[in-house]
């Protein structure tokens, strides 16, 4: 994989472009996805967006996300298709290797087109791309795509739609900026977004205040009857039948961000939740200081991502996983019982 730098002078001669993402795309994954885009087009490129499955309808906010193809929607797929094998660059945002794109990974593996990544979680496949940015240092994917279009000297391309789509998706993955990961530079490309005249609070709103009363009722219902505290292993786990979802009327993003309600137990320092979506069961888990979940996730449970936020899945059912689990985290017992910043 060649440095992104390289691309740099290419951007002038327009191209065919895909920018696709991880499935169930999150704020981070289509914020960086559509803020490109829009950086793109003022280029004069041929952007298609595809992401591997549908999102969460707060996205849908997002300016351009309506232009955004959903690969599973039978009617829109073979414009998909079209445009992945008719590309020239395909690039890959907010995931590293390409099973992330669920039944996308065959096409995008048999595509002439050069792949690009930009990325920062752990472990990279770097042999898949011809160019790209894997750097974990970085908050977010759109943290990167700023960085992308400042450093490729397009500052002034950073219009009011850019700037939105970035902002959602540093905001979130900084879990509003109070991740140790919320650098300096972080900061500064939040003034210089407001400089150029974000409104901010309106994308908290959209957000963050745009739910359902199930969702909510949903919320006081795991917190009441779905939570375990592990005192002694500074842990705690949630675990979310499917009748759950159903009685609840629980749609694709209405589970987003509740594993880090138990952080916020005094001394947790492993968070867990695992959802049963029937066709397999969904881990997803959060860590404060020195306990790293990619490395467990990626140990017990096929997944991985980043040192404090990961994820994984299962194909057992809810009560063997929940199983699996317990004996996962009894093994690791000295790191998580000693709680260190
Ligand atoms: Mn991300």
């Amino acid at each position: 994989m060649q440095s992104i730098a390289q691309i740099f002078p290419q951007l002038k001669v327009p191209k065919k472009v895909v920018i696709t993402m991880h499935q169930k795309p999150d704020a981070d994954a289509m914020g960086s996805s559509l803020g490109l885009y829009h950086f793109l087009n003022q280029l004069n490129h041929e952007v298609t967006v595809i992401s591997p499955t549908n999102w969460a309808s707060f996205l849908s906010w997002m300016p351009g996300a309506d232009k955004v193809i959903d690969f599973e929607r039978p009617h829109l797929k073979a414009k998909a298709l079209e445009a992945i094998t008719g590309a020239d660059w395909i690039f890959c945002l907010d995931f590293n290797t390409l099973s992330r794109t669920k039944s996308m990974e065959q096409p995008l593996v048999e595509s002439a087109a050069k792949r690009i990544l930009i990325d920062h979680h752990r472990q990279p496949q770097t042999e898949l791309f011809a160019y790209g940015e894997s750097n974990i240092e970085k908050s977010s994917t759109s943290e990167m795509i700023y960085d992308f279009i400042i450093q490729s000297g397009h500052a002034d391309k950073i219009n009011n739609e850019t700037a939105q789509c970035i902002y959602a998706g540093v905001m979130t993955d900084t879990g509003s900026f109070r991740f140790p990961i919320t650098s300096e530079a972080v900061h500064r490309l939040i003034a210089d977004l407001k400089s150029r005249g974000l409104d901010h609070s309106k994308i908290h709103e959209q957000l963050f205040d745009n739910f359902s009363e199930n969702r909510l009722k949903f919320i006081g219902n795991v917190l009441l009857n779905r939570l375990q505290v592990f005192y002694e292993y500074n842990t705690a786990l949630i675990s979310i039948p499917q009748s759950d979802l159903i009685r609840y009327d629980i749609k694709t993003g209405d589970t987003e961000g509740l594993v880090n309600y138990p952080l916020s137990i005094e001394g947790i320092k492993l968070a867990t939740i695992i959802i049963d979506r029937g066709e397999e069961r969904k881990l997803s888990f959060r860590s404060k200081g020195d306990f790293d979940v990619n490395e467990f996730a990626r140990k017990y449970f096929s997944g991985g991502g980043h040192k404090n936020a990961a994820g994984g899945q299962s194909d057992k059912s809810l009560d063997e996983v929940v199983n699996d689990f317990e004996q996962a985290m009894k093994q690791n017992r000295d790191q998580l019982s000693t709680y260190n910043f």
